[in-house]
């Protein structure tokens, strides 16, 4: 198995799916994080490839790209996280790049605004427009399978991804986006319960205990 090292702050965001992915194909990693401080040095000193993380490190090439590293890991992992058949592929890859590119992209604005009211006014126009777009594919995509999954019963790293975005939402943490945002989805929702009820994901939330 190779050394790998990923690097990110000390939050979920874009390295959250990773650090789920590699701990339930059970594939060691340090998990580095970084302070915010810490992040602009490195950067400043050229660390990072495009200036930006995630940074995986494999055997000590810094590689960069989340779905590629995710991909990258499901191949590690030699399971079921990424299919062989390719249209599941292509079903997993069109989910992972709706989250991680458009409904990512789309949100990013939102992030950065400091005024609530006109962060939640920029919320509001997600979802008058992409981000409903987004969940109405997503759940459409779902409602096609025999569930609780993307693909059937075999979680992948497109149920990883999906799987944080429906905790992400029921959660509360984003301002104008609450549980109330996933309403008119309910494959999105079983597909978030049955992600939060498998195993390697609860043994991922219990990691450290005990
Ligand atoms: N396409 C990249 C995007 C990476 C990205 O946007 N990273 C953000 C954090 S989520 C970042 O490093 N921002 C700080 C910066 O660019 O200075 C990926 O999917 O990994």
């Amino acid at each position: 198995m190779p050394q790998l090292r990923l690097t990110y702050f000390d939050s979920p965001g874009r390295a959250e799916p990773l650090r789920v992915a590699l701990s339930l194909a059970k594939i060691p990693f340090e998990d580095r994080r970084l302070k915010f401080a810490e992040f602009m040095a490195l950067k400043q000193r050229g660390a990072f490839p495009l200036g930006s993380v995630p940074v995986l490190e494999v055997d000590g090439r810094p590689i960069v790209q989340t779905a590629a590293m995710l991909r990258y890991v499901a191949h590690l992992a030699g399971g079921g996280m990424y299919p062989s058949d390719a249209r599941e592929a292509l079903l997993v890859d069109t989910v992972v790049d709706t989250l991680n590119d458009t409904v990512s992209h789309a949100l990013l604005p939102s992030l950065f605004e400091r005024d609530l009211e006109k962060k939640l006014e920029m919320r509001r126009a997600l979802l008058a427009g992409p981000l409903t777009l987004a969940l109405r594919y997503l759940e459409g995509l779902v409602a096609e399978s025999t569930g609780p999954f993307v693909t059937g019963a075999t979680l992948t790293i497109a149920d990883i991804l999906l799987g944080i975005t429906v905790q992400q939402y029921r959660s509360g943490t984003l301002d104008g986006l609450g549980p109330e945002v996933l309403e008119a989805y309910p494959r999105l929702r079983a597909l978030g319960d049955a992600y939060a009820a498998h195993p390697g994901v609860v043994a991922y939330h219990n990691r450290g205990a005990a």
